[in-house]
């Protein structure tokens, strides 16, 4: 714990902006290649249109910034753009696209604006771009009053930002999870500014240690310890099409297995093969779903990643296969430290490689982690990752098709928690230091896994869970959001951070439900089971000190609650299977602040505590104790209640029953959800999928039924499903039509039956233009609840 001391006078210093160097005034104007060099006093700024909509600014005090292309970090090349310079006296105006760079030259303070409006979308205010000696760098701008800041990554607290001072340093946090405490252990140096319904974005090319200082007045700063400030400025103008931009620059998630979305559990450790396969026999005796279990770090043979320990798991491959044929997977967890034991094999060879960092000057860097003192791979290097890939046959032979990656921070024992910053990376030749690619680290280490596996699963697609990451960790793995507790507090957190992850790219991400560390409690679990089951990632999993936290542990009410909830899960997995091709497909994330859909309501810009799972299903959890009733905004239009249909006019706060059995949920009226069957595992047959359609409001909606193998990556050759349904409504008229869109494969579900709400007593129905035989599901009960099949 920490004491006062801890605030000690002697132990603060401010950083002075005094102490840093303006890029001064500018002196030249050097248009090379479309792009505009800015020769200043102090060192030259480019700017390079880099879409119609994304313009990329680079200050280096040193020379001329070369235009950069690609990179692990850019995965969209840049469009053959040009900007055009015009100075007239201090006033510069370079255009290109739909953007207007303004500046004054002296000093050069830079301003994005819409060329077509000369609407500012961004500005610097009293400072610019400066640098210091030390080679730190910072930029700043203009904070407007109804600024609001979103993504930045993983981070504790809230959804806004403004305020805060955040941090991207990867790093281990086992407690606390605070709203302060930050960094954490994943950095997206990106966040999405919020004014009114326009939205702009900032994505920070920089893997230095940074500082994003929304905690200004009238300004914030970009601050870097290292590197060039180098940064895009995406247009937007709405929050989605900013999340399209950043996703375009840094990638899309590959499509997950769908037994990547059923409901997983996991603890620090099961540490039998005896006792995985009695709790995968409780699971089924109790029918309650399961497609993952996780081993952690007991299955090795002391800590020795690529191992099993041979008494407390005898027969892996038979242990696998014996599972998969119930349709469980086992997911076993992978750190990057190699145990320096010089009769293991692991770290033979990467010795004999030359694969662990090392320092300058050749020696070794050793670290204290579980397996004791261990070298560290090199991921910056191809060669390192091709071995690592190369190593993962061991797991993919034995029929493991899910990895773990914890403590790729990475994560070490010692004062500074990680590895030191002065170790050099091969970094594919352009050598240079930890301080430079610790936030890199855990990335590289995912995408090496998962290219690994990739390699040896015979096409089908792998799944890797991930604590550490950076920009685009999207491409290869899903996000946790580490060692939280088994407090109400988290509960409630997890939401604005799973949120704020979506903005920054990652669509595949979750919280422990019931809480890692701490002892959680029935209604705790059960309220967190609610919530999990609605998340894009839903993995039970808790600590070893902590009381056990399988669904069954809390008593009767609590088990036959969670249950319900985890097979609730399996019937939305269509409905979110189908948002995580969307995902794949543009960027967008699968669970959405509700200012993502509704940018232009005030009121749902504030909103954090519920959130949108796609466009038209509001989830509102409850995250407090013995609460059964709460307030829920619901977004102008109207809202029909899930459990009990009833509609409620939208554009107010309402106060919703929410007993212990009940997850606050409000379908869009006007909008069709698609719902699977209940089912123990995503390898039994889907069975027959349910469309409801929200009617009762006249005018059009549009729902695309989505599927393909969900093992393979057959999906990127077109071996896909779609099936466009279009529903007129007028009056007591509903009006279906069915457009097949692809037929690439056929659909996993057996039949398709439509469900019509709130249609009237007397709907009259056509399916492509016929009469459709409608048949009531509840006789007398009111609303009337119609049903037909879909040939
Ligand atoms: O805290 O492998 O966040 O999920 O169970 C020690 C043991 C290291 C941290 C992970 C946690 C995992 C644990 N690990």
């Amino acid at each position: 714990m920490e004491t006062s001391l801890s605030i000690h006078p002697e132990l603060y210093k401010q950083q002075v902006v005094s102490e840093f160097t303006d890029i001064g005034s500018v002196v030249a104007i050097v248009e090379e290649a479309g792009d505009v060099l800015l020769e200043c006093e102090n060192g030259w700024v480019r700017l390079a249109l880099y879409t119609e909509r994304i313009v990329r600014i680079t200050m280096d005090p040193s020379g001329p910034p070369v235009a950069a292309g690609e990179s692990l970090f850019v995965q969209q090349a840049k469009q053959p753009l040009a900007l055009a310079a015009r100075r007239s006296g201090d006033e510069l105006l370079v255009e290109g696209g739909q953007l207007r760079l303004r500046a004054t030259c002296s000093p050069l303070r830079i301003a994005v604006e819409e060329a077509a409006t000369g609407e500012t979308i961004v500005r610097e205010g009293a400072h610019g771009m400066m640098f210091n000696a030390a080679g730190e760098v910072i930029g700043f701008k203009a904070m407007e009053p109804e600024d609001r800041y979103h993504g930045f990554g993983e981070k504790a607290g809230h959804l806004n930002k403004r305020g805060e001072k955040l941090t991207m340093w990867n790093t281990d946090v086992y407690a606390p999870h605070n709203q302060e405490t930050d960094p954490l252990y994943v950095s997206i140096p990106y966040f999405m500014t919020k004014r009114g319904g326009r939205a702009h974005g900032i994505y920070v090319l920089n893997t230095f240690r940074m500082e994003f200082r929304m905690n200004g007045d009238t300004e914030y700063a970009l601050y870097a310890e290292g590197g060039l400030l180098d940064y895009f400025v995406l247009a937007g103008p709405t929050p989605k099409d900013v999340v399209l931009q950043y996703a375009g620059l840094t990638g899309k998630a590959p499509l997950p297995p769908k037994w990547a979305l059923g409901y997983h559990q996991s603890r620090y450790s099961y540490e039998t093969e005896q006792e995985v396969r009695e709790l995968v026999a409780s699971f089924r005796e109790k029918g309650i779903p399961l497609d993952a279990i996780y081993l952690d770090i007991h299955y090795m043979q002391g800590y020795r990643v690529f191992t099993f320990d041979g008494e407390r798991f005898r027969k892996p491959a038979q242990l696998v296969r014996d599972l998969k044929e119930a349709g469980v997977r086992i997911v076993p967890i992978v750190d990057p430290g190699v145990k320096a034991d010089p009769e293991y094999r692991v770290f033979q060879e990467g010795l004999a490689r030359q694969a662990f960092c090392r320092y300058a000057d050749g020696t070794m860097f050793y670290g204290e982690v579980w397996p004791g003192k261990s070298a560290f791979p090199d991921f910056t290097d191809e060669a390192v990752r091709q071995w690592w890939r190369d190593l993962h046959a061991f797991y993919a032979e034995l029929g493991i098709e899910g990895i773990w990656n914890d403590m790729n921070e990475p994560a070490i024992f010692n004062e500074s928690k990680t590895m030191d910053v002065e170790v050099m990376h091969n970094n594919d030749g352009r050598r240079t230091t930890h301080r430079e690619l610790h936030n890199t680290y855990g990335l590289q280490m995912s995408r090496s896994t998962y290219e690994g596996m990739k390699l040896h699963l015979d096409g089908r697609r792998p799944f890797v869970l991930t604590r550490s990451g950076f920009a685009g960790i999207q491409r290869y793995a899903a996000v946790w959001t580490g060692d939280n507790r088994s407090f109400w507090e988290h509960l409630e957190m997890s939401v604005p951070m799973c949120l704020n992850l979506g903005l920054s790219g990652v669509p595949l991400c979750g919280a422990d439900v019931g809480g890692f560390a701490h002892d959680s409690n029935g209604q705790l679990l059960v309220r967190w089971t609610q919530l999990g089951a609605m998340m894009p990632y839903f993995r039970n999993h808790s600590e070893m000190k902590s009381i056990r936290q399988e669904p069954w542990v809390f008593g009767a009410e609590a088990e036959a609650l969670v249950k319900r909830y985890i097979r609730m899960r399996y019937v939305w997995l269509p409905l979110m299977y189908g948002l995580f091709a969307e995902a794949n497909r543009t960027g967008m994330p699968v669970i959405r602040p509700l200012l993502l859909e509704f940018p232009d309501d005030p009121q749902a810009g504030l909103v954090q505590d519920q959130f949108l799972l796609g466009p038209n299903v509001l989830v509102a959890p409850v995250v407090r104790p013995d609460t059964f009733v709460r307030a829920v905004y619901l977004p102008a239009g109207r809202w029909v209640n899930y459990w009990t249909d009833e509609v409620l006019e939208g554009g107010r706060h309402v106060l919703v029953d929410a007993p212990l059995d009940t997850l606050p949920l409000f379908i869009r009226q006007g909008s069709v959800i698609v719902q699977g069957s209940e089912r123990l595992n995503t390898a039994e047959p889907a069975g027959p999928l349910t469309v409801h359609v929200y009617a009762g409001v006249d005018g059009a909606m549009t729902y695309t039924l989505y599927d393909d193998d969900g093992a393979t990556f057959a999906y990127e050759s077109g071996s896909v499903y779609e099936q466009r349904l279009d529903i007129v409504c007028d009056g007591a008229r509903v009006e279906l039509a069915t457009h097949i869109v692809q037929l690439g494969c056929l659909p996993s579900w057996t039949s398709v039956r439509v469900v019509l709400h709130h249609a009237g007593e007397q709907p009259e129905v056509t399916v492509d233009g016929k009469p459709a035989a409608l048949e009531r599901l509840n006789e007398g009960g009111a609303p009337a609840l119609w049903a037909f099949a879909l040939a």
